[in-house]
């Protein structure tokens, strides 16, 4: 079978409530045509993200009335311990409540102003996290990485040629570290190949600048070699993760994504020194470190969620569910973009919609008519999100790229939701010339599409 069909069976349920279109319409407008506003209790399938959003197995649950609540050595930490020592290979792990404080703790110790960091492409709260300590970061992933219609099987991948760039124009000591978020989120949830993970350990390594991953899809990027790259058909998952972390020398991860768990993060390394600066800053900011802003029972899920993902049968159905999305879209005419990542499909919104000029928003347009017409909640990354206006010249500045993210939560939604999804859109797709733009009444600042308020304009 092409399509594996779920490779679990439901032992939990949780009702979803079905609403009317006139109610999702005064929803839209309470909310200032905001999806962030809207009450999760009105969405049927929410799309927002894959972050945070897993259901959890009977083993994790089990594990968790199995929690040591001690705030000093936890049993649960040990056992963390060592299956993230087992499959990342770092010296130290740190716990944390989620990603980006792995991050905080780490550019708080080693970054300087005047500092680069680069990436393939860093994730927000990764970007503003360098921002934050006046060191610049620098996205480098290969050209076909930002070309919506290369197929290319590693989108992903690190350009080398402008790494080595890079290097030699801030030279060593203002680089302290390098990093490569797999899969690549904001690039479209695209893998990085083994192959060029080797290479840029080599470039580095000659100029012995450490690499770090941003490993929270990690296990769907190693599918991605396994089902991809030669040499790796016939490897296990935690094989070629182990393969891929003994490359670097460290990594920040939000397990809420393949943690599979609703809660955690963690930061690994092997740098002895850096690691006692960044557990002193821990117990500053989390907590001490064997439970880093965690419960006992979160830190017993996240060791199992871990080993959990790893499992191939899971792998495949979670990948083809996203692909298979992504393929009955493009089979009836959805402009999407390809090839489908590991954890979302975006749909290219300025095709999509061509009649709504990208002064009006059309990704956001999509966007609403989604929760309006099906009840099912997206994300706009188009002019909403990376618009903006010159302070001086006052003129705006869009992006390339106007896309509406449909992330897929993981072990939540079954086959029939997601061709719910699919239809819905398609629907919508043939009705598409009634969409209209829209217009914003209030904004702030910035990351402006958290709060904004707008409305519809004919
Ligand atoms: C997402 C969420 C989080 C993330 C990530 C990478 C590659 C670090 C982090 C931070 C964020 C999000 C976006 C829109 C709506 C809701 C949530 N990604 N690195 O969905 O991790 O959140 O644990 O601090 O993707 O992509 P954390």
């Amino acid at each position: 079978m092409e399509f594996p069909a779920e490779p679990f069976k439901i032992k939990v349920v949780e009702k979803v409530k079905r609403t009317t279109r006139e109610e999702r319409d005064r929803l839209l407008r309470a909310g200032g045509f905001n999806v962030f506003n809207l009450p999760a209790e009105s969405i049927y399938i929410d799309l927002l993200t894959d972050s945070g959003t897993a259901a959890m197995s009977d083993y994790q649950w089990a594990g968790m009335m199995m929690g040591d609540e001690s705030y000093a050595g936890s049993r649960n930490f040990y056992n963390f311990q060592k299956v993230a020592r087992e499959i990342f290979g770092f010296k130290h792990i740190v716990p944390t409540h989620q990603g980006r404080v792995a991050e905080n703790l780490l550019f708080s110790v080693v970054l300087k102003e005047g500092d680069v960091v680069p990436n393939n492409i860093h994730f927000d709260t990764t970007r503003a996290n360098v921002e934050y300590h006046k060191a610049r970061a620098a996205d480098l992933v290969i050209d076909e990485g930002l070309d919506p219609y290369s197929e290319f099987a590693f989108k992903g991948n690190m350009d080398l040629r402008k790494l080595e760039a890079v290097i030699k124009e801030y030279g060593r000591e203002r680089i302290p570290l390098v990093m490569m978020t797999i899969t690549n989120n904001s690039g479209g949830g695209q893998p990085v190949s083994m192959h060029n993970i080797r290479e840029t350990k080599a470039l580095l390594q000659k100029h012995n600048i450490p690499l770090f991953f941003d490993a929270c899809r990690f296990a769907e990027n190693c599918y991605f070699i396994k089902e991809r790259e030669s040499g790796y058909e016939n490897k296990t998952i935690l094989q070629i993760a182990q393969e891929l972390f003994s490359y670097g020398d460290g990594c920040t991860m939000s397990a809420k994504k393949d943690g599979l768990v609703n809660i955690g993060g963690f930061l690994g390394t092997n740098n002895d020194e850096w690691a006692e600066h960044i557990k002193n800053l821990e117990i500053l900011i989390e907590g001490f470190p064997t439970y880093g802003g965690l419960a006992g029972r979160d830190l017993e899920a996240m060791a199992r969620g871990l080993q959990e993902v790893l499992d191939e049968d899971y792998l495949r159905f979670r990948i083809s569910q996203v692909r298979n999305l992504g393929e009955q879209l493009t089979a009836a005419g959805v402009p999407i973009v390809k090839p489908v990542g590991g954890h979302a499909v975006y749909l290219n919104a300025r095709e999509f919609l061509p009649h709504i000029p990208q002064e009006k928003f059309p990704a956001q347009a999509l966007t609403v008519a989604l929760y309006r017409e099906a009840g099912i909640r997206a994300v706009e990354i188009g002019s909403l999100m990376f618009g903006s206006k010159d302070p001086k010249t006052g003129k705006v500045n869009y992006p390339k790229l106007e896309l509406v993210r449909l992330a897929i939560p993981r072990r939540v939604y079954t086959t029939m939701h997601m061709n719910y999804v699919a239809e819905s859109i398609i629907e919508i797709f043939k009705n598409r010339e009634k969409l209209k733009g829209l217009r914003i009444v209030k904004e702030a600042p910035f990351l402006r599409h958290f709060t904004a308020v707008l409305e519809e304009v004919g």
